[in-house]
């Protein structure tokens, strides 16, 4: 079973991303991104899709054109853990 990240840990894992936020709540961690154009946006949520599928690790996420905003949780747990780690550094890593 996936550990839940909370307080000072949880916290510390957030800093040490590029960019991502801490929603309101506390469970999970938020991030925008924005492409050249739809091409971009797409074929990196493309990239990452089948990654996610592979980690079986899937991100909330929604697409306007150029913007992605993305959500990351971990249900089994309500709250963060060390998956949504993995997964926003990847995403940041193939961005
Ligand atoms: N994706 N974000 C996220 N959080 C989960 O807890 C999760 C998931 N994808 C699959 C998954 N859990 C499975 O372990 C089962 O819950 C089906």
């Amino acid at each position: 079973m996936v550990k839940k990240l909370e307080g000072t840990a949880r916290d510390e894992a957030i800093a040490a991303l590029d960019g991502w936020a801490l929603r309101g709540d506390g469970n999970a961690i938020t991030k925008s991104y924005k492409f050249k154009d739809f091409n971009a946006a797409f074929g990196w949520m493309a990239r990452v899709a089948l990654a996610a599928e592979k980690m079986d690790h899937h991100p909330e996420w929604s697409n306007v054109y150029n913007k992605v905003e993305v959500t990351l949780s971990t249900h089994d747990v309500g709250g963060l853990s060390e998956r949504d780690m993995a997964l926003a550094r990847f995403m940041d890593d193939v961005a």
